[in-house]
C-alpha cells in the first residue's frame, strides 16, 4: 500500500508551519497555494506588514528549529506605551522583565522563512493553484491556476490552513453541517504607515506597542526593523467617529488633530493611505465541526477565526500545527488524530475568542479607568507575591502555554479574589495580604 500523503491548502503561516513540521518528521505533505511563491516576487500579503509573536508562537518555531532566525529579525516590544488624549505617554511593562516581551516581526519574511525551511525538509510546494472545490466522495480537489486551467489531484487526507475565508470549509459545508457561525463586530480597521526619520531612526520608542486609547476607538503601532511603524486604526463603521463619515480628506485631518495630535505629525501620508487604503473587518468564526472523519480537516483562521485584540491569531494557529504533529505522529489512523485534535482544541479556541474581544475594551478604554489601573497594581503585588500560583491573566496568554481555557478559568478566579480584596477603596493602603494569601493557597494550584 502506498505511503500516506497529507495535502495542505494554503502555505500562510499555518500551512507553511504545518508542512514543515509533517516533512521534518518524514510524512509525504504537498502544499497548494493560490498566490505565486513570496520567493521569487515578493511578498503579495495585501496585510499588515507586522505582527505580534507571543511565547506559544515562539514555542513553535522552537520546535521546528526556527527560533533564532526569526528573532534576529524582530523587534522587542517590552510593553504599552499610553498616549493620553492630553498629550502625554505613559509606559506599562508587559511582563516581569525581557524575558516576558511580544515580539514585532514582519509577516513577508516569517511566510518565506517558513516555506523555504519546509522545502529543503522534503515539502512539495505548488504556487499559483487556487482551490475550487472539493470531492470527498472521490478524495479529488480541483484548482485553477494562473493559467486559469483546471487541474485535477487525488487525495488521501486534506488538510485546510486557507484562511478565515476557506475555500475548503465551503466544500465541506456541502456535506456536512459544520455549524458555522460569525460573530462580526460594528467596527473595522484601516492601516497607515510611521515613516522612519530621514536618517533611518524610529521617530517615537522602538520597543513599544504604541497605543492611543479613546474610548470608542484607538490607534496602535507596532515598529517594523527599519525605523518605521505600522500603525492601525480601530473605529465604528458607521456614526461620528466612524469610517463612512470621514469620507473628506479635511473629516479625516479633523479626526486626527483631535483625537490624536500626538500621532498626526508622524503620518505624513495620513490622508492619501486613508483613501487608497480598505477598511478591514473585525470578526470571530465558531464552527461545532472542524473535521470529516480521515478525509479533511481545517486549522488556524480557517476553523477559529477571531478578532486581533489579544495579538493572538498566529500564535493560536501555530499552537494548532504543533497539536496537530503531535497527533498525526501519535496514531497512526488519521480520523483519530483529526477528532482528537478537534475535542482537544475547541475549548481552548473558544476561549481565547473571548479573551480577544475582552482585550480591545481593556486596550481602548480600561487603561484610563482609575479603579482599572489599582487593581491592575494589584494583581502585580499579588503576582509579585505568589509566583508559582497566582499569574496575571494577560501574562497567561502571551507568555505561558498553558491552555487558553485554563487561562480563562483562573483568570475568573483571580478577577473575584481581586474585585473582593480592593472592594469600593480607592487606594491600596488597607488591603489585607494575609487575607489574600489564604484565598490564593485555596482556590489556585501552583501552575505546571
Ligand atoms: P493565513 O495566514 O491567512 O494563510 C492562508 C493562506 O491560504 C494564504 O496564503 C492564502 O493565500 C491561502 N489561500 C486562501 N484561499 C486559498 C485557496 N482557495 N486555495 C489555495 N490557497 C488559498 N496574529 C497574531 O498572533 N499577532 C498579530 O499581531 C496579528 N496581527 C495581525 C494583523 C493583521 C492586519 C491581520 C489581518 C491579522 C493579524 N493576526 C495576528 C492574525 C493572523 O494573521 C492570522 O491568525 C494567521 O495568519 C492565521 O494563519 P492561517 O495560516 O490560518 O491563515
Ligand atoms: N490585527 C496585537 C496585542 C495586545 C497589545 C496590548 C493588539 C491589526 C488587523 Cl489590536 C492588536 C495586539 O495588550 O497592549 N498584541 O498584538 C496586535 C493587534 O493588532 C494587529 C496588529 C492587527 C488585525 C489589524
Amino acid at each position: 500500500m502506498p505511503e500516506h500523503e497529507i495535502t495542505v491548502i494554503g502555505a500562510g503561516l499555518a500551512g507553511s508551519l504545518l508542512a514543515l513540521q509533517l516533512a521534518q518528521r518524514g510524512v509525504r505533505v504537498r502544499v497548494f497555494e493560490r498566490r505565486p511563491d513570496p520567493r521569487n516576487v515578493g511578498y503579495l500579503g495585501g496585510r499588515s506588514i507586522n505582527m505580534a509573536l507571543a511565547e506559544r508562537g515562539l514555542h513553535a518555531l522552537r520546535g521546528a528549529g526556527l527560533e533564532r532566525e526569526v528573532l534576529d529579525h524582530a523587534v522587542m516590544m517590552r510593553g504599552r506605551m499610553v498616549h493620553d488624549a492630553s498629550g502625554s505617554e505613559r509606559f506599562f511593562r508587559y511582563g516581569r522583565d525581557d524575558s516576558e516581551v511580544l515580539w514585532s516581526i514582519h509577516r513577508g519574511r516569517l511566510n518565506t522563512c517558513l516555506i523555504q525551511a519546509a522545502e529543503a525538509s522534503g515539502a512539495a510546494f505548488h504556487f499559483g493553484c487556487m482551490l475550487e472545490s472539493a470531492d470527498f466522495a472521490r478524495r479529488e480537489l480541483r484548482f485553477t491556476g494562473d493559467d486559469a486551467q483546471l487541474r485535477r489531484t487525488a487525495f488521501d487526507s486534506v488538510i485546510g490552513a486557507d484562511g478565515a475565508n476557506s475555500t475548503l470549509r465551503v466544500a465541506l459545508q456541502r456535506v456536512i453541517d459544520l455549524g458555522e457561525r460569525v460573530e462580526s463586530m460594528a467596527h473595522g480597521y484601516k492601516e497607515l504607515r510611521i515613516p522612519s526619520a530621514p536618517n533611518g531612526a524610529f521617530r517615537v520608542e522602538p520597543h513599544a506597542l504604541h497605543l492611543w486609547p479613546r474610548g470608542g476607538f484607538m490607534l496602535i503601532a507596532l515598529p517594523n526593523l527599519d525605523g518605521s511603524f505600522t500603525a492601525t486604526l480601530f473605529l465604528p463603521r458607521h456614526g461620528a467617529p466612524g469610517f463612512d463619515s470621514l469620507d473628506s480628506p479635511a473629516a479625516v485631518r479633523a479626526l486626527f488633530d483631535a483625537e490624536f495630535p500626538t500621532a498626526a505629525p508622524l503620518l505624513p501620508d495620513l490622508v492619501s493611505e486613508f483613501e487608497r487604503n480598505p477598511v478591514g473587518p473585525l470578526a470571530t468564526l465558531y464552527l461545532q465541526r472542524w473535521h470529516l472523519d480521515g478525509r479533511a480537516l481545517l486549522i488556524g483562521d480557517a476553523a477559529h477565526a477571531i478578532v486581533p485584540f489579544h495579538g493572538q491569531g498566529m500564535n493560536c494557529a501555530f499552537e494548532d500545527c504543533v497539536e496537530l504533529d503531535r497527533l498525526l505522529a501519535a496514531h497512526a489512523d488519521t480520523a483519530t488524530a483529526f477528532a482528537e485534535f478537534s475535542a482537544r482544541r475547541k475549548p481552548d479556541t473558544d476561549a481565547i475568542a473571548s479573551m480577544a474581544i475582552e482585550n480591545y475594551v481593556e486596550m481602548r478604554d480600561a487603561v484610563v479607568d482609575e479603579r482599572f489601573a489599582l487593581l491592575k497594581q494589584l494583581e502585580r503585588s499579588l503576582a509579585g507575591l505568589h509566583p508559582e500560583r497566582f499569574v496575571p491573566r494577560y501574562s497567561m496568554i502571551m507568555f505561558r502555554r498553558i491552555g487558553y481555557a485554563e487561562a480563562q478559568r483562573r483568570g475568573q478566579i483571580q478577577q473575584r479574589i481581586l474585585d473582593d480584596l480592593l472592594g469600593n477603596a480607592s487606594d491600596l493602603d488597607a488591603i489585607d495580604y494575609s487575607a489574600a494569601a489564604q484565598r490564593i493557597e485555596s482556590e489556585l494550584d501552583p501552575l505546571p
